[in-house]
């Protein structure tokens, strides 16, 4: 049984989940899970000049994407305005989760209702998160929806990837072009910015860097299974220097594994919902 209480993080207003030796922080400001401890070890990167003034989204832990991946529509901020939004926290126990509806800011780039809900739950070596999108409006809406997680690692010279073996892959670096995965451990000595689209769920990537990050992920839309994609990313040395709030040595520190619905906008029917829901275990 989760426990939940108010804390702040950064100057943030936060909410702390702790079930045993599993401990998480989550800020309002995004629905941002900043901190996942367990057994007394960080286990998300985030970076040393990471900005906490809402200026802009938190760099690392695990930022929302939604309702865009990259920017496609350039009124909207990139990655869209949910990490950027200040969410509200709802009490229900077990079943307390994290919700942002549509406002007047959010209509003048988007012009559409939602609820977006994000649940966190710990058991053991575990985090479940969801992500809900449900329509609130009296139209289809079409959107994108993405977690964006950062996973630390102690050096990426050592560290491998696997669960893409056989797969093709979008490269968002260079000519965009189709390629396929090399064998069935990915290394990363250069920028790797990859789309793995129409992912299995039956699938498992994995990240292994002494210890072993194991992600899986369903996607479904009114509960029946839809497609959904995870991009590799990982910003090199070049990248790291160029992002003025990621340290120059970020890229040694990090593997993102970004499971989310992307190849192509979800549409999403008037009262239907869209639910993302990864699991990450450390082993
Ligand atoms: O998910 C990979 C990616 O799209 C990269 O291209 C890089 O831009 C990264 O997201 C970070 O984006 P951000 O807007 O958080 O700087």
């Amino acid at each position: 049984m989760s426990s939940f209480e108010k804390t702040s993080y950064n100057g943030l207003e936060a909410i702390k989940i702790s079930n045993g030796s599993s401990v998480v922080i989550v800020t309002l400001f995004g629905a941002h899970v900043c901190s996942w401890i367990l057994d007394g070890e960080e286990q998300l990167f985030v970076s040393s000049i990471a900005k906490f003034d809402q200026s802009k989204a938190i760099r690392g832990g695990i930022p929302v994407v939604f309702p865009q991946f990259g920017r496609p529509n350039e009124i909207m901020a990139q990655h869209g305005f949910a990490r950027n939004s200040i969410w509200t926290f709802v009490e229900a126990g077990e079943e307390s989760y994290f919700a942002l509806t549509d406002s007047q800011e959010t209509m003048a780039v988007w012009p559409h209702s939602f609820r977006l809900s994000l649940s966190v739950k710990l058991d053991a070596k575990e985090m479940k998160i969801h992500l809900g999108v449900e329509n609130t409006g009296s139209s289809a809406l079409e959107c994108h929806t993405l977690l964006h997680t950062y996973f630390r690692v102690d050096d990426i010279t050592k560290t491998t990837v696997t669960g893409f073996g056989g797969l093709s892959f979008q490269d968002h670096l260079g000519d965009h072009a189709t390629k396929e995965n090399e064998g069935e451990v990915n290394t990363i000595d250069r920028e790797v910015d990859r789309e793995y689209q129409d992912y299995s769920s039956d699938k498992t990537v994995s990240v292994i860097c002494g210890k072993q990050f194991d992600v899986q992920t369903k996607a479904t839309l009114d509960g029946n299974s839809t497609s959904f994609d995870v991009v590799f990313w990982n910003a090199w040395i070049e990248k790291s220097k160029a992002t003025g709030d990621l340290d120059d040595d970020a890229y040694k520190s990090y593997v993102c594994i970004e499971p989310g619905t992307i190849a192509d906008l979800k549409r999403v029917e008037a009262g239907s919902k869209l639910l993302l829901c990864k699991n990450i275990r450390v082993v």
